[in-house]
């Protein structure tokens, strides 16, 4: 089978990242399940939580409960202060130009979901067209097919080759007068690529056609920064990026978003309200209806916190090595085929066996203590693009060891013999 070929496996340095120290913050990850040691790989559902994100979520309902934006009393103006202070620190963490530009949202989808309901709505027409590549999870399939079907405009699809990559000069001939959006997944929940967004971002902007990276698998492995990727909106899930459920980001131009329309209407995302007219908040509070995750933003801070005291580039050799070491151990399996092979890949690997659904070996690794994701990902037409109704997913985040890998190793071998 084909490995991604420019990823070699390392020897482990004296300037390794110290992921003993990294796994004793994690506490979920000391349990045992069926009687082993938990394995957890599957982070691309969801990534653990540092202890740091659980007691900020902890002291925030045990001592600083409270609505924000509103109250006059001590509580709430402390809670305001902690839920604005998170915003400055993920516009730091993703190097927006101001936090006006950036909105609290339940997660990658609502995210999407917002900008084609209120810019699609608005700035798109019958006969438009919006582009999307084959790779996308259905967070960023379904809500342009839901604008589509009420607007009229037609949804266009940039392949993805045998590897899983895109291909630009079809991306290049998709763009074409009648394009007005482009939305494209970082990176692949289902594949691990790494899509090249730049070209993307470059391409459709020399026809002024704006663009929405879903980041939602990129954010916990690669520094993102909004300005120099130069996209126009950038979407991400909490959850993923060791903080809470419930809660993530949409980043989005303050030209664009100014220009929007509110996507929920509601409390706190006014400024005047009559039966006449209603005047809406500024940024970002006019995308910010209603009683927000108080704790999930603050425990998203938490989070980020977490995140900027440790040394990238250790964390970032340390990823490689799970990814190059892991792909070397399963390319070694008779019969196993890796889905994904592309030259810049993310800690993600979907493989398959022609004899064993991806199910029955997601449920011998579970016995294993092993947690892997099995099915289409929410991705089905990967599946349908590779052939194959499901895929069993290891997906690393930067706790992970080769011990783990080895550990997952023998747990596909057992599930060979099982079906043997
Ligand atoms: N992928 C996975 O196991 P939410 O559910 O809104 O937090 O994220 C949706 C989403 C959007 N885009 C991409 C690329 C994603 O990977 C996900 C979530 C999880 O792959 C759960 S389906």
């Amino acid at each position: 089978m084909k490995v991604a070929h420019e990823i070699t496996a390392q020897a482990p340095s004296a300037q390794a990242l110290d992921v003993g120290k990294i796994r004793a913050d994690f506490p979920i990850l000391r349990q045992k399940v069926h009687g082993k040691p938990l394995v957890y790989l599957d982070n691309g559902a969801t990534s653990q939580k540092p202890q740091m994100v659980i007691d900020s979520l902890n002291r925030y309902y045990s001592e600083g409960n409270s609505n924000i934006h509103r109250g006059v009393h001590f509580l709430s103006e402390r809670a305001t202060e902690a839920y604005e202070t998170a915003r400055q620190k993920i516009r730091r963490f993703i190097n927006a130009g101001s936090d006006q530009e950036l909105i609290f949202v339940r997660g990658t989808t609502e995210a999407i979901n917002l900008v084609a309901q209120s810019y699609g709505r608005t700035f798109l027409k019958k006969g438009d067209e919006i582009i999307v590549s084959a790779m996308e999870h259905h967070s960023n399939i379904v809500p342009w097919q839901i604008l589509c079907e009420q607007i009229g405009a037609r949804l266009r699809v940039i392949p993805i080759n045998h590897d899983g990559e895109i291909v630009l000069e079809e991306y290049r001939r998709l763009l074409t007068d009648k394009t007005k959006f482009v939305s494209v997944t970082h990176v692949s929940n289902a594949l691990g690529t790494i899509a090249p967004v730049k070209e993307v971002v470059r391409f459709a902007h020399e026809r002024c056609v704006p663009v929405l990276l879903d980041g939602a698998q990129a954010i916990p492995h690669l520094k993102v920064d909004v300005q120099e990727l130069g996209c126009d909106f950038y979407a991400f899930s909490g959850h993923k990026l060791f903080g809470p459920t419930g809660v993530g980001i949409l980043y989005g131009r303050a030209g664009l978003l100014d220009a929007m329309p509110p996507y929920q209407g509601g409390g706190d995302m006014i400024s005047l309200v009559t039966f006449e007219k209603t005047h809406y908040n500024v940024l970002p509070y006019k995308f910010e209806a209603g009683t927000p995750h108080i704790a999930g933003g603050i425990g998203l801070g938490a989070a980020i916190d977490y995140l900027v005291g440790l040394d990238w580039e250790r964390v970032a050799a340390h990823e490689h090595d799970l990814l190059a070491y892991a792909t070397s151990a399963l390319s070694r399996i008779d019969g196993l085929r890796i889905i994904g092979t592309a030259r810049e890949k993310v800690g993600v690997i979907s493989f398959v066996f022609d004899h064993i659904h991806a199910h029955d070996v997601g449920t011998i690794l579970d016995q294993e203590g092993v947690a892997v994701r099995a099915g289409h990902h929410c991705a089905m037409p990967v599946m349908q693009r590779f052939g194959v109704p499901a895929t069993t997913r290891a997906s690393f985040a930067l706790y992970n060891t080769r011990d783990e890998i080895d550990v997952l190793v023998s747990g596909i071998h057992r599930a060979l013999k099982v079906f043997k």
